[in-house]
């Protein structure tokens, strides 16, 4: 059956689910609803506000997803808003829910959490990535209002994990919020806010699958109960296959733990990111006399198989399968870490359609719906808690580590995309008490021991799957600590030929850890170079944040990690550009390491992964989204020749330009390049390819904003020009329209400088081409963020005329190192 859904029959969508969900809710009898809408929020501390009567009528209405540093992270104002701030929000509860337990149930927010309701204290939740719950049935009122108050907190706290890392830590409830009503006999979600249904699938084979199924079951009632726990495995279209049941007696207010017996599915349809084949698995709290149903829980399930082997990499279903993908974080343009779910689906699709089969939750358990897709199109992923940079040494900051592992594992317990739990990224990169050996020792040992401390907690909780540690490129450090040894799989972190080194000391790195550690799988769990997508260069260069860079930074890694089969797999840093409040770069306030912008625009990257990883023919134009491009016309033809790159997994691809063939060039390492005569105005560009007698082409549309050498050329005559002086990058602004374009030495009859040199930004990562600061008062930052120093003359042989020429510059070096102004001296007519 196909539905298609107009807008004008919404209203009986509505409807439709209505009368579905009133349907479901008497079957089932457990009630979970969203309460999103209209919250009360208070972007400070202030007396009372927990109490019932307060009246919050002054405060901002607003809808959940919601975080107070969606504006203030991202300006040009140092530091964001870490502080307490308060939610207030009026739920009628009727009285047919007098008889039930019901829980507020929050998906996540950051960092502490206390809740009251009706102005009595019902708990706090320490930890912003984790979901948790709290049974508020004692103090509610029913067929009335009830007032629910959040006091938030996303102030530093020395005990709790992120303590530093390069991603902002944005405040508020910026997930999901529920409420939810069940019996006395419901299963346990007090146990880390889980569902309180484990599966496992201990032996899996083509044959048949062997599937556990453990359940915490809780008896509120008064009495002692006798119910049935009823099984049903689901196929994917929600048709029961098997059913088994299980009696048991529960004594009044108490817990029990109810394995199932063995169940067996023979030939099983497995799952697999080809194949994301799932099962559901319906358990049910049944009355044993009435047959009503009390509780229900319904679980995803995929009957796989994996492992990991040091020298071969990694294989689910007894097949080799190269794990190939991305890192994500929970953040998108101009709206923070509140995202819609729907946005978090769609990051999922887009390391689907590029061809990925693995996700890195970096670095923190995300939204549910994340995992839930991942699930369904078949991304395998690893999870981790938040333990970034550092680590506490203190038992409050080990226990808060240990109950986010647990969180992590027993609410994640039975998607079957996940495959690893892990922990710690990047320990050890910036140790304390490096001036006293001794101190900085014992540092190490505790490092160490809490290192060991998780594993244990996870493995025991979940035998399953594998742990990892993420580590950054100092082998040493991490192998001296064990960190390399305490888990089953060891992640590292690698940036040569962005932070430091040459490419090529990548491939040695890889090397180094198989010759060092040849029993211990691995994983590349983060690989990228910053890229702003409107910066260009045909001599690109470390940290000048082009997009060629960044380019021929991923064409080496890639060709190195598919090299090797003892690098089990990859994943990208990241998939999408993200922010981190502290960072100067390219674009101030976001780590551009994404091969997707903040506003999900795919960048080349994408697209070369998309050609390696796509069995159907790709032929893909790069440089896609440099629309508006610049250069200088060559006096006797007005042309300029500028590379031209498709990337494909094809043979060969045929370029053409304004319909004419540039020729055919053989496909090397998924790319073909051509040099490309564009003229001023419109190029059309057009990449075909020839596959089994089918034709797969791309095409775009470049307007070519043609600069002649010689300003008093009669065929090519000259309205503007815009030089980035000490640079040889290309910077297209979108929204002023216009292109700038890099410096040349005067010559005469022409333009350019005369004396002087580039202007080199001197930092700990080396000597780069353009400064590395945010340029306060605009937005173009990559304008300011180069010079020419020392510059005598600049010249220009115009013809007579009248002319606006404008200065942009920024004040580079100065004892105010981050009060750096951004100088417009205005137009001068002259
Ligand atoms: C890393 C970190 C990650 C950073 C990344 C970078 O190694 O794990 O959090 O964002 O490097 O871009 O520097
Ligand atoms: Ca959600």
């Amino acid at each position: 059956m196909k539905i298609t859904i107009k807008y004008k029959n919404l209203h009986l969508l509505i409807l439709f689910i209505g009368i579905l969900f009133n349907a479901m809710a008497q079957q089932h009898n457990r009630v979970k609803q969203s309460i999103n809408e209209d919250w009360k929020y208070f972007r400070d501390t202030i007396e009372q506000a927990h109490s019932e009567d307060f009246n919050d009528s002054s405060w901002q209405t607003i809808t959940l997803p919601h975080t107070w540093n969606k504006l203030d992270a991202i300006d040009e104002v140092k530091g964001y808003d870490r502080k307490v701030c308060w939610y207030r929000k009026t739920v009628y509860i009727s009285k047919e829910n007098a008889k039930k337990h019901s829980y507020l149930f929050f998906e996540g927010v950051n960092q502490i959490a206390d809740v009251y309701v009706n102005g009595q204290y019902v708990g706090r939740h320490q930890g912003g990535y984790t979901q948790f719950n709290f049974e508020i049935t004692s103090v509610i009122k029913y067929n009335q209002k009830n007032i629910i108050a959040l006091k938030v907190d996303n102030r530093h706290n020395a005990d709790i994990p992120p303590l530093s890392a390069d991603f902002t830590f944005w405040g508020g409830i910026y997930r999901d919020v529920y409420l939810v009503h069940t019996y006395d006999l419901h299963f346990d979600n007090s146990h880390y806010a889980s569902s309180g249904v484990y599966i496992t699938t201990p032996d899996v084979s083509k044959e048949k699958a062997t599937i556990k199924i453990r359940s915490s079951i809780t008896n509120e009632a008064a009495t002692k109960n006798k119910v049935n726990i009823c099984y049903t495995i689901n196929n994917n279209f929600g048709e029961p296959i098997f059913t088994t049941n299980k009696k048991i007696a529960i004594d009044k207010q108490a817990s029990e733990q109810i394995v199932s017996d063995d169940i067996e599915i023979k030939a099983p349809n497995l799952w697999s990111p080809q194949n994301p084949y799932l099962y559901t698995v319906s358990t049910q709290i049944k009355d044993i006399e009435t047959g009503e149903i009390w509780d229900e829980v319904i679980q995803p399930l995929g009957l796989r198989w994996f492992e990991f082997k040091a020298e071969e990499g990694f294989f689910i279903n007894g097949e080799h399968l190269k794990l190939i993908g991305t890192n994500r974080h929970q953040d998108y343009l101009k709206m923070g870490n509140a995202l819609p779910d729907e946005m978090h689906i769609r990051d999922v699709k887009l390391v689907k359609e590029m061809g990925g089969n693995f996700l890195r939750i970096s670095h923190y358990p995300q939204d549910p719906t994340v995992l839930e897709m991942c699930d369904k199109l078949g991304i395998l992923t690893s999870i981790e808690i938040p333990i970034v940079d550092k680590i506490t040494e203190s038992q409050a900051f080990t226990d808060n580590c240990i109950h986010m592992a647990k969180e992590m594992v027993y609410q994640n317990f039975n998607h079957p995309s996940v495959i690893i739990w892990a922990y710690m990224n990047e320990v050890l990169l910036r140790p304390p008490f490096k001036q006293d050996e001794q101190r900085h020792a014992v540092y190490v040992k505790n490092v160490t021991a809490l290192a060991q401390q998780i594993e244990d907690t996870i493995r025991k909780a979940d035998p399953s799957r594998y742990t990892m540690i993420p580590n950054h490129g100092a082998f040493d450090r991490y192998n001296d600590a064990k960190l390399t040894q305490i888990p089953m799989v060891v992640g590292w972190n690698l940036y040569q030929g962005w932070y430091g080194g040459e490419f090529p000391d990548f491939d040695k790195y890889l090397d180094k850890h198989k010759a060092e550690l040849p029993t211990k799988p691995m994983i590349v769990t983060e690989y990228g170079a910053d890229v702003h997508s409107r910066l260009h260069s045909f001599e690109p260069e470390r940290f000048d944040y082009t997009v060629e860079y960044g380019n021929r930074y991923h064409e080496h890694y890639l060709k190195a990690i598919m090299e090797r089969p003892f690098v089990a797999g990859a994943t990208i840093w990241n998939l999408a550009d993200f922010y981190s409040a502290g960072r100067g770069n390219a674009r101030p306030t976001v780590n551009c390491k994404g091969i997707v912008g903040l506003d999900r625009e795919l960048k080349d990257n994408y697209l070369l992964y998309k050609a390696l990883l796509h069995q159907n023919p790709v032929v893909e134009l790069a440089q896609k989204e440099w629309k508006i491009r610049g250069g200088i016309g060559a006096e006797t033809s007005n042309q300029c020749t500028q590379a031209v790159y498709v990337y494909s997994n094809t043979n060969k691809v045929e370029l053409f330009l304004n319909g004419q063939s540039m020729g055919v060039q053989a496909v090397k390492d998924y790319k073909a390049a051509w040099s490309v005569p564009f003229v001023n105005g419109e190029n059309i560009l057009e990449a075909v390819s020839m596959v089994d007698g089918k034709t797969y082409s791309d095409k775009n549309i470049i307007d070519f904003r043609m600069t002649p050498d010689n300003l008093k050329s009669k065929t090519l005559p000259f309205t503007e020009v815009n030089i980035l002086l000490g640079s040889k990058r290309y910077f297209e602004d979108k929204l002023l329209d216009l292109v700038w374009i890099p410096e040349q030495a005067y010559h005469q009859g022409s333009w350019g400088y005369i004396g002087g040199s580039s202007y080199r930004s001197k930092t700990k990562y080396g000597s780069f081409p353009c400064a590395d600061m945010d340029i306060k008062g605009t937005d173009t930052d990559p304008v300011f963020q180069s010079q020419r120093v020392g510059l005598t003359a600049f010249k220009m042989d115009v013809p007579d005329g009248r002319y606006t020429l404008s200065l942009l510059w920024a004040e580079l070096v100065s004892d105010r190192e981050h009060e750096k102004l951004a100088y417009n001296l205005g137009d001068e007519k002259i």
